[in-house]
């Protein structure tokens, strides 16, 4: 931040890329290994080195577990696929499952798909400055459709939580694949 007079509290972020620097931003890397049973053509996904990168995820820890308090964070999803299958993120439900989230792309194309807790799943397209609110009790995933990396910015309540278990065992409904020259969702098979 040369040129400014002013310090940011939470860390600085550039808009190019949405990656955050400061004191309290945290990294997680999600690997294939880490995403067993996750992609449904199990004999590509033994094929394939599960120490490839997936996606990164950075967040600024605000260390304000409560009610109040918000968190923000960036992902960057690889280009790819397992089988006929993209690139996408594990996916979740909210812990608590009244908090909202918004997700806004920087760049990349994608597709994001929510899924309601009785299992109808529908999809928002994503492309640079699209931006989506994701309502209580909706699980969501971001598929990478595209040839380059889709980053996407999110801000979320800070007592949301995380709950994977559900994704584990159920899955999401709805599948987006490689189809003829481009991405296509199909309905996926009741469990996973
Ligand atoms: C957190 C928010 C994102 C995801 C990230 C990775 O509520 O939705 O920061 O954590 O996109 O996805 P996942 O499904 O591995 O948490
Ligand atoms: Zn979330």
């Amino acid at each position: 931040m040369s040129g400014s007079t002013t310090k940011s509290s939470a860390g600085v972020i550039d808009w190019k890329n949405g990656l955050l620097s400061g004191p309290n931003v945290r990294h997680k890397t999600k690997t294939l290994g880490e995403m067993e049973g996750i992609f449904h053509d199990s004999s590509a996904f033994a094929s394939m080195d599960p120490n490839t990168v997936i996606y990164r995820v950075q967040w600024i820890d605000t260390a304000a577990a409560d009610e109040s308090g918000l968190l923000w964070g960036n992902t960057t999803i690889e280009p790819g696929r397992v089988g006929d299958e993209f690139f996408m993120t594990y996916g979740h439900f909210h812990a608590k499952s009244d908090r909202c989230e918004f997700y806004a792309t920087i760049s990349g194309s994608g597709r994001l798909v929510l899924m309601s807790r009785e299992g109808h799943s529908w999809t928002e397209d994503m492309c640079a400055g699209s931006l989506h609110y994701i309502h209580g009790d909706t699980a969501h995933r971001v598929v990478n459709v595209g040839d380059d990396p889709l980053t996407f910015v999110a801000c979320w309540p800070s007592d949301a939580g995380h709950d994977y278990e559900s994704i584990a065992k159920h899955g999401f409904s709805l599948r987006v694949v490689a189809g003829q020259g481009k991405s296509v969702t199909k309905e996926a098979p009741s469990s996973k």
